[in-house]
């Protein structure tokens, strides 16, 4: 069964692109009320990895957070690759249902190993916690690909194991997106950050970079925390920072899942002096962007990412060769000037 069909109403709204800044929020106040939309299966896969071998090598595409859009554009991307590929090859969906359910990626992975598909395209929900299931794939013959967050290097390497990585520099894209905010506030300005998942690596560089932007622009950042990549945690964690530090006039969020929780969070406190940043580009942000309400994101092109992994994968199964160098892909700052030019090219 797709993830969709089990996601309810917010979630078909999300995964058709009507996804509005006003949905995001509700979720924030529906999950403060502990009253969730049904949350679906915690682990959820789309196509037949266990079928019948139809000559076409299977690609599992192994993502983080279906509730994530950013992850529903990437699966939709993979998903026109493949279809366009003409059946070169078998696509299976797979996700997670929230960003801290590291057992369940880890059991999708072993699912996929026994299910014996050819590669596995993973974006690891954490850096560490996925190299020995990786590692028993990678034994058991299967093609690794890592894109999106990359996996540790020293615990790679302490594995003996070499997994190539398609993805951004997140540092240098969070750096852009930091000195486009710095750019509106006045120096000494204070400034908060809100954290990924600590043990992600983009996490860790997103943080890196929004720092040496703030370093740079000689603002301050009075409060960093771990908001877990999640709307409703961020949503909290900015509440109890306006209450603590009521000088901060930037928030600076580590995706766009966040970004949205702390607008909720800057509203609910009647704060309008609070610019907000965040990271992936997804239409409810983009809504936001052109609304005033958010001021800059960064534009990963998640939907090419899996794409570029599995035509990494494609290439490793034909040739047999193995596969090691690192292919990074761009990261584009979007503010509302990009936004309504990119409009403008839509409605000409
Ligand atoms: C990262 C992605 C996105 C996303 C986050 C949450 O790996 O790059 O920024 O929002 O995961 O899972």
């Amino acid at each position: 069964m797709h993830a969709v069909e089990r996601m309810g109403e917010l979630g078909r709204a999300m995964f058709s692109g009507q996804w509005s800044w006003l949905s995001a929020v509700i979720l924030v106040f529906l999950a403060g009320c502990g009253e969730q939309a049904d949350p679906g299966p915690t682990v959820v896969s789309k196509g037949d990895s266990s079928g019948a071998s139809t000559g076409k090598p299977r690609i599992a595409l192994v993502m983080k957070s279906l509730a994530n859009e950013f992850f529903s554009t990437m699966a939709r991307g993979a998903e026109d690759y493949a279809a366009a590929s003409g059946g070169a090859l078998e696509l299976v969906v797979n996700g997670i249902q929230d960003e801290t359910d590291l057992s369940g990626q880890v059991s999708l992975v072993e699912q996929m190993i026994a299910q014996q598909v050819a590669a596995i395209v993973i974006a690891p929900a954490d850096s560490q916690a996925l190299i020995p299931v990786l590692q028993r794939a990678v034994e058991a013959g299967i093609v690794v690909i890592n894109i999106d967050n990359r996996l540790d290097a020293g615990v790679l390497q302490s594995a003996g194991l070499t997994i190539p990585f398609v993805g951004p520099d997140n540092r240098s894209g969070a750096r852009k997106v930091g000195d486009y905010l710095a750019s509106k506030l006045p120096k000494a300005a204070e400034v908060a950050v809100l954290e990924g998942i600590e043990t992600s690596f983009n996490g860790q560089q997103r943080k890196l970079g929004f720092e040496a932007a703030m370093e740079a622009a000689g603002l301050r950042i009075v409060a960093s925390q771990s908001a877990q990549w999640e709307m409703s945690q961020a949503n909290q964690s900015t509440a109890a920072i306006l209450t603590a530090h009521p000088d901060v006039k930037g928030i600076l969020a580590c995706n766009d899942s966040m970004a949205l929780g702390a607008l909720a969070a800057v509203r609910a406190a009647g704060r309008t002096d609070v610019m907000i940043v965040g990271f992936d580009n997804i239409t409810a942000v983009q809504q936001a962007i052109r609304e005033n309400q958010i001021l800059a994101t960064a534009d990963q092109h998640g939907d090419q990412l899996a794409v570029y992994g599995i035509e990494y994968a494609l290439q490793a199964l034909r040739g047999g060769e193995v596969i090691v160098e690192d292919r990074e892909t761009a990261v584009d700052l979007i503010t509302a000037t990009e936004l309504s030019a990119m409009d403008k090219q839509e409605k000409p």
